[in-house]
């Protein structure tokens, strides 16, 4: 496992890994913040799932410490699944996580830490009496799973919900009541239903401030119902993103009175990323959002390289008043920390199907941000719609953006860009797109074009913030109000070998770009000093 570590931290750079899948429980105690996630300690493919535990001060530098649980009881012996963490007024921490039983059967379990005083609360102690809630009648007993951070009714007790799935084919997530978290009710009718989405996975809930950026624990979730929207993310099981989000007003502390739909279809990260769950960072007062970045290469090389996948920096969820309907992801301030070295480009004109280096050197490891202008140069009428066609498939305003982990020779390259599209309205809508369709030389890549609309108001200008980091690219447009995650596998961009261009491919615009591009410097991701097998 130590060798294992390093040469990981090696490879990615800035990334805190995870050799395996979902983050679980994050929370912040007594000065650190805690993360632990799906891990597969005996192989690089999922399997004989335990919780692993690091711990960090800033979110950035991360120190590895032992499982926090492992599958050892008749209740979770096929795998420690995902779960969430609540706060308790009193100090007292409650995870609540899933089981899969020695049946296969999936049930929900308590756990807490044997040490609150311990600020890494390294000991973990499963409740005796385990489980909690076993699936409820009608219920398939392996489609229910992964209880969320509970939160406060009106009448003091508690609420957590559940995803599961109804009929095969109805994705829903149902809600009980506790006042102990020992023993649970469940309430009657359902947080949300949506037919044909089958089961949710990671549900999570929680409130997002509508002016400022203050966030809330979701315990007072039912406390502040006009200045806070509460947001519900649903993991749609075999889809590769997280497949919404809602808003809810609750009453009674659960039941739905109102539903404000315009977020229905909206995705957390339009790239590669799964199963994300945030949390209440009381220290700053934020919401943080964790994701997991799945691989999109082979199992083979996954047993091969003997890891897979990583987590996605932290990100801060806002709500966008600008547009009163998106959610903003930033990655948080302490990223700032790793910034070395600047340059700054002014204005650089990128003509009609032109490609323009940028001298920064090694670009293995960014923070960019980038603003676009466009200026008409002639009037052509070839339009192709959305993100598909990639980066090759020219348009009259576009695409447009930047290069990242690319060679020299523009043999591997990762487009990241902008296509602003004149609708038959006359209208123009902007999709931001990632095309990883060129990003390998390697055959047994899944390479795909990832994107979505994204809403540039009319005072703004096109703008990409961008963190590189050798394999994995966030990218996040207009301010975060859309993002989406690359994992690429560069065989010639890497290291001293990869290059950043800007490039337009539109037909009919020129593009004036402006840039402030950091070097970022490499986190300290320190492993468990010993094989804990
Ligand atoms: N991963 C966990 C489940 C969850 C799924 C099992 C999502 O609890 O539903 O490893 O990736």
């Amino acid at each position: 496992c130590f060798i294992l570590s390093l040469s990981l931290f090696i490879w990615l750079g800035n990334r805190f890994i995870s050799a395996a899948s979902d983050p679980d429980g994050p929370l912040f105690h007594k000065g650190w913040y805690h993360l632990f996630y799906q891990y597969n300690p005996d192989s690089a493919v999922w399997g004989n799932i335990t919780w692993g535990h690091a711990v960090s001060t800033d979110l950035i530098h991360w120190l590895y410490l032992p499982f926090a649980m492992i599958p050892d009881r008749w209740y979770d012996m096929n795998g420690v699944w995902t779960g969430s963490a609540t706060l308790l007024p009193d100090g007292r921490i409650m995870m609540l996580y899933t089981g899969s039983t020695n049946e296969s059967i999936q049930v929900q379990n308590l756990a807490y830490p044997a040490n609150l005083s311990d600020p890494l609360l390294i000991d973990w102690v499963k409740y005796p009496d385990n489980p909690v809630i076993v699936p409820p009648n009608g219920t398939e007993t392996d489609e229910f799973r992964d209880p969320t951070t509970a939160w406060m009714g009106p009448d003091g007790t508690w609420r957590i919900t559940i995803g599961s799935r109804y009929n095969k084919s109805v994705g829903l997530s149902l809600v009980y009541q506790t006042s102990n978290f020992t023993t649970y009710d469940l309430l009657e009718g359902v947080l949300h239903a949506v037919p044909g989405t089958g089961m949710w996975e990671c549900v999570d809930f929680y409130p997002v401030a509508i002016n400022g950026s203050t966030g809330l624990d979701s315990s007072a979730m039912d406390r502040v119902p006009n200045t806070y929207l509460r947001l519900v993310w649903m993991t749609q099981k075999g889809t590769t993103t997280p497949s919404g989000f809602m808003t809810l007003q609750l009453i009674n502390g659960h039941r739905i009175i109102q539903k404000r739909m315009w977020a229905l279809g909206l995705q957390v990260d339009y790239g590669r990323y799964y199963a994300s769950k945030t949390f209440y960072d009381q220290s700053k007062q934020r919401r943080v959002l964790w994701g997991w970045i799945n691989e999109t290469d082979t199992e083979t090389d996954n047993l091969a390289k003997g890891w897979a996948s990583v987590q996605t920096i932290p990100r801060e969820v806002l709500f966008d008043n600008k547009t009163g309907a998106n959610i903003l992801q930033w990655p948080v301030e302490e990223i700032e920390s790793l910034r070395l070295r600047s340059t700054d480009f002014t204005e650089i004109v990128v003509g009609p199907g032109s490609v323009v280096p940028l001298s920064i050197g090694q670009a293995t490891q960014l923070d960019i941000f980038a603003e676009f202008e466009i200026e008409m140069v002639s009037e052509t009428k070839h339009e192709k719609y959305g993100c598909r066609g990639g980066a090759v498939d020219r348009s009259n305003l576009g695409p447009f953006g930047l290069l990242v982990i690319a060679d020299q020779t523009l043999s591997e390259l990762t487009p990241i860009f902008f296509r602003p599209v004149n609708t038959t309205e006359g209208t123009v809508e902007t999709y931001f797109c990632a095309d990883e369709t060129r990003s390998s030389e390697a055959s047994d890549v899944y390479k795909q074009v990832y994107g979505s609309t994204v809403p540039v108001l009319t005072d703004e200008k096109f703008q990409m913030r961008l963190l590189v980091d050798h394999s994995i690219v966030e990218s996040f447009a207009q301010g975060g109000r859309r993002v989406i995650t690359s994992r690429v596998y560069p065989t010639k961009a890497i290291y001293g070998d990869a290059r950043l261009f800007l490039f337009n491919n539109a037909t009919g615009v020129k593009v004036k770009a402006t840039l402030k591009i950091w070097d970022l410097n490499s986190a300290f991701i320190h492993p468990f000093p010993f094989d804990q097998n």
